[in-house]
């Protein structure tokens, strides 16, 4: 969806807003479920790069400390847990500017995922920037989604960013879409963005061919002693209205109400998932920050009527628009999807 016509939603009263996604969720999403995705960090901390709202970066004194890979038992431990407790979904996040083909570290990946897939849950991985052959390996070892946010608009990533660049992201993105895995690309409210920013972000995650399965929005929990360690918090009516927007540009994906949520009232993320949220981390941590504790999740649900989605571990990619077909990448294509041809 273009800017104009996301900005055109966004402008809307709230309530015509919230009727348009919710006429929306309700056509694609008629089961009133919330998926339940557990979030492990299989690797902390020392990060090479300098995402300024991350305290997993090793230029910040956050108090994060790197950690080594965790061991394929420690991490099977966690996923049979996380199981048992009623997540679907199980994301590994490693604090990595990437992985390459050969390394030690990213054969032991392979083999976690490879025996975390027989589990019966989603399989996501989060591990930074991807190669087509990393991103096949990691397609036949078992991954069903590979997670790598955009995190805000093209023209604001290098203001929070400069380590890598935002096309460094979208060739990663399209490295895990060519392999046939699932893309979760979302973004981070609290930035210092303006609501431009967020729509060009949205602008460019609607954009995608084949369209994001996932798309976690986070709202930003600052860390201290990063560079965002003093930005407000987001105004929760505003992480609605891009809940709301992101479920109207992007109909079929899963909409996650991500990082951010310990700072949410019950009734503020109740009208999150009135807007299109259809997804939450789940588990009283996320990779190093606080996340509310299961049971108070799970009474939240049961007090609004909302119950948890069943396993679907077989998920396949969303097929890709034909208009690739019509036209092949060239610098002749008409298609004007980025991340596309
Ligand atoms: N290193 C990998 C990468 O950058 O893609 C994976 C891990 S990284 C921590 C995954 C995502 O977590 C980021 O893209 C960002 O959207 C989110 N995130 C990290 N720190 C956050 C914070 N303080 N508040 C909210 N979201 C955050
Ligand atoms: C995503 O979009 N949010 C998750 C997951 N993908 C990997 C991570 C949130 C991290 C919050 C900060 C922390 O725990 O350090
Ligand atoms: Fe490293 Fe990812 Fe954190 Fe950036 S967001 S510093 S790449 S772990």
């Amino acid at each position: 969806m273009n800017y104009s016509d996301l900005l055109a939603l966004y402008q809307l009263h709230l309530f015509e807003l919230l009727d348009r996604s919710r006429a929306i969720h309700q056509a694609h999403w008629p089961e009133a479920e919330v998926q339940l995705c557990t979030l492990l960090s299989i690797k902390t901390g020392g990060c090479s790069e300098d995402c300024s709202y991350c305290a997993q970066s090793a230029r910040y004194k956050s108090g994060v400390e790197a950690e080594r890979l965790m061991s394929k038992e420690l991490v099977m431990e966690r996923a049979l847990h996380a199981k048992a407790n009623g997540s679907t979904r199980f994301c590994m996040g490693a604090a990595w500017r990437g992985v390459r083909m050969g390394t030690q570290r990213f054969e032991q990946v392979l083999d976690i995922v490879s025996d975390v897939s027989k589990l019966g849950m989603e399989v996501c991985v989060t591990l930074g920037e991807l190669g087509a052959d990393e991103a096949k390996a990691l397609k036949v070892a078992g991954v069903t989604a590979y997670n790598h946010n955009v995190d805000t608009s093209p023209e604001h990533y290098p203001n929070i960013v400069t380590t890598h660049t935002f096309e460094d992201r979208l060739r990663t993105i399209r490295h895990a879409q060519d392999a046939g895995m699932s893309v979760c690309c979302g973004g981070i409210l609290g930035l210092g963005e303006t609501i431009e920013d967020r729509l060009k972000m949205l602008e460019v995650i609607s954009g995608f061919n084949p369209p994001p399965e996932s798309i976690p929005i986070n709202a930003l929990m600052p860390m201290p002693g990063t560079p965002l360690a003093e930005n407000p918090q987001v105004d929760p009516l505003d992480l609605v209205r891009m809940i709301a927007v992101t479920r109207i540009a992007v109909p079929k994906a899963k909409v996650r109400l991500s990082a951010g949520r310990t700072a949410l009232t019950d009734e503020a993320q109740t009208l999150c998932f009135y807007a299109g949220a259809n997804s939450i981390f789940y588990g009283d941590k996320l990779l190093t920050a606080k996340n509310p504790a299961a049971e108070k999740d799970l009474h939240l649900l049961k007090k609004i009527g909302l119950s948890t989605q069943l396993p679907e571990p077989s998920m396949s990619a969303p097929e890709a628009n034909p208009c690739c077909e019509l036209s092949p990448a060239s610098s002749e294509s008409s298609c004007q999807s980025i991340g596309c041809c």
